[in-house]
């Protein structure tokens, strides 16, 4: 591989500067973003070098550190990148990795990245956008250096020391540039989950990531030996699963090699996540269809084999088999094609064939060995066959009446503007807070759909329940897009969804609660940004016939530090929307000019985290929720309890 690239490139000062500066130019091609998801890129691309090396069989342990400066180091124990002299380009091989941008695999189809590798050809890139990067190599008993800024090498290949020779290894340290960056913050929480879930896709490989940056030093270490068995293990484990064993099948075809992990839980939800190379895939592609199709072949071969489905019985649906199904498919590919709008999508159909023929094969046997797995797994999926039956039914029948009629909701105040892009609907908890926001409202541009009391949970409820409740489909009727395969974005009759709960724990749960509906049955709502969360005041705080409103204690703060802390001041605390009248609840919460609205956001890197949160969260299990409020209760401010 490295050969032929530099006779592609040639050892050409004046090429090599050109391809960095083309980096440095439209940083953007080649990691994405310049935002704080690009930032976290370079950190990938730097560890996916040091993963390549443990996947040769190399390296066992990496290392990553952010370090006092802000700058992050990675070490391995591997072979240590080659010093010696290339000669196709005359320098050492290690300033060829850091300096020579890499075509070929790595950057096809127009100068876009398209893949993650197998691996390890961006460390041109992220020393290209990097204030400062200084790499230190152990190999043969001798330790060297080298230091570049932003992209310029500073002074040849050094040796600085000895050390026993069974000490080899890497180590990369850099600083991003701030030229270049909207911010050069690392964040330890996506660097920590991104990390995790690589040790889950390489087995046995130990990753320890580190945060020096405060007094109190934080560090996390994972090493799983099962691989993604284990990672199908941690994602259900805020769910009660339906056997204990965890389906694991493993092989080669094709030069596609195949792991998938499998294993069902009693909740609702198709939880399957695809990998190609440690990357995943957010859109799926021909990987996770062969892993589909085999699925459903070789089940209902098994259930009518087995006489648990009858000869005039239909076939068990995709659908019914993958419910509760929590999955993880993982392929490792030579040239990963990559298709769809976002380049999110697998497009090699040798990778469908090799996990079909990889997963058939060796689930036949796996459930032959374990009828007990075999029969819980059918009849889970004819009790959700069933189940769908009786919900298509409920939902024929509601059809005209509430999903898919016209007629709007009663409870809805609709809007006079009929472009969605002017509009805007409050969800309202509680009917008297949604009277004070009919009367408040802009009417030609707001409308306001109250909400009484708590809506259903949908994580722990099935379909034909979720069609039957008003709430529910008060909110379908009202946007307008219909759910899953109905879904249509473009009948989105309001381009703001704005829940508006009380500033309590009751008011955060109903938040919850409507988020985990949206997520689960209209996520794409969240991902294109239509949701928001209104924020009303905490405080009112009045002086002199003047009013003024706070959104946190730090405001309330600084308001009083401005007008002075004496006994002319009246502070209210809002305990919930009821105790505003309408003029107020205009002025601090609802009028576009003064409100402040909090964007939901979505991470498609965090993916198999944001389901897990959900079902943490609103699942049935109390101890994983506990812990995982206690841990993230120091991140959250002004929670009020
Ligand atoms: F990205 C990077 F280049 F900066 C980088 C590379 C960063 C880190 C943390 C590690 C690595 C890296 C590269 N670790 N291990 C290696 N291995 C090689 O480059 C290597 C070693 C030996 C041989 C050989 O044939 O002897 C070949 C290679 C490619």
């Amino acid at each position: 591989m490295e050969k032929n690239k530099v006779e592609e490139y040639g050892a050409d000062q004046i090429q090599i500067l050109e391809g960095l500066q083309a980096v440095r130019k439209r940083p953007g091609m080649y990691i994405g973003s310049t935002s704080e998801r690009g930032l976290h890129h370079l950190v990938y691309e730097i560890v996916d070098n040091a993963v390549d090396e443990a996947l040769a069989g190399f390296c066992s342990s990496i290392f990553v550190t952010i370090n006092k400066d802000g700058s992050v180091t990675v070490v391995d124990d591997g072979r240590g990148i080659p010093t010696g002299i290339n000669h196709k380009a005359g320098i050492p091989a290690v300033e060829v990795v850091f300096t020579i941008l890499h075509a070929g695999g790595k950057f096809g189809g127009g100068g876009y990245k398209v893949s993650g590798g197998l691996h390890g050809v961006g460390a041109s890139v992220v020393n290209a956008l990097s204030n400062w990067l200084v790499v230190e190599i152990r190999r043969e008993g001798k330790v060297y250096e080298q230091r570049y800024e932003r992209g310029n090498t500073m002074y040849p290949l050094r040796e600085i020391g000895t050390c026993d020779p069974d000490d080899t290894g890497t180590k990369v340290t850099f600083y991003p540039d701030d030229t270049i960056f909207e911010t050069t913050v690392f964040d330890y929480n996506t660097l920590r989950t991104r990390l995790r879930e690589t040790a889950f896709l390489t087995k046995d490989l130990k990753i320890t990531i580190r945060d020096e940056r405060e007094e109190e030093i934080r560090e996390d270490t994972f090493h799983y030996e099962g691989g993604i068995k284990e990672f199908v293990t941690y994602l259900n484990r805020s769910t009660t699963p339906l056997y204990d064993e965890v389906i694991y099948c493993e092989g080669e075809k094709d030069n596609v090699l195949v792991e998938v992990a499998m294993q069902h839980n009693d909740g609702y939800n198709d939880s399957a996540y695809s990998f190609v190379n440690n990357i995943i895939t957010p859109e799926g592609g021909m990987h996770l269809s062969g892993f589909r199709s085999a699925l459903t072949r070789t089940i209902n071969n098994y259930a009518r084999e087995h006489k648990i489905l009858k000869e005039k019985d239909p076939a068990l649906a995709g659908e019914d088999i993958r419910e509760g199904l929590t999955a993880i498919i993982s392929v490792k590919i030579e040239e990963p094609q990559f298709e769809g709008q976002t380049k999110q999508k697998l497009g090699n159909s040798e990778a469908r064939s090799a996990v079909d023929a990889i997963l058939s094969e060796q689930l036949v046997y796996f459930l032959e060995q374990n009828p007990r797995v075999a029969k819980t797994i059918c009849d889970k999926s004819v009790l959700s066959q069933r189940a769908r039956e009786a919900a298509r039914k409920a939902r024929n029948a509601t059809r005209k009446t509430a999903l898919e009629s016209t007629a709007l909701p009663g409870k809805l105040a609709d809007c006079t503007d009929k472009d969605p892009k002017n509009c805007e609907i409050f969800i309202v908890e509680g009917d008297s807070a949604g009277g004070s926001a009919k009367t408040a409202r802009s009417r030609a541009t707001q409308a306001i759909l109250p909400l009484r009391g708590k809506i259903l949970n949908v994580e722990k409820a099935r379909e034909d329940r979720i069609y039957g409740n008003e709430e529910i489909r008060a909110m379908i009727t009202a946007f307008g897009t219909g759910i899953h395969e109905d879904f249509d974005i473009n009948k989105l009759r309001y381009h703001k969804i704005i829940i508006m709960t009380d500033a309590d724990v009751d008011g955060a749960h109903i938040a919850t609660l409507m988020l985990t509906f949206l997520y689960r049955f209209m996520p794409q709502l969240i991902k294109q940004g239509f949701v928001y969360l209104a924020t009303p005041p905490l405080y009112k705080i009045e002086k002199n016939k003047k009013v003024r409103y706070a959104y946190s204690d730090e405001e309330l703060n600084s308001i009083l530090v401005e007008i002075g802390r004496d006994g002319n001041n009246k502070i209210q605390r809002y305990k919930g929307l009821g105790e505003m009248d309408a003029e107020q609840l205009w002025e601090t919460t609802m009028d576009p000019e003064k409100r402040i609205l909090k964007k939901v956001m979505f991470n498609e890197d965090d993916a198999s985290n944001i389901d897990a949160i959900f079902s943490t969260l609103m699942g049935d299990k109390v101890e994983p929720r506990r812990e995982f409020i206690e841990e993230n209760a120091k991140y959250v401010q002004n929670l009020d309890i």
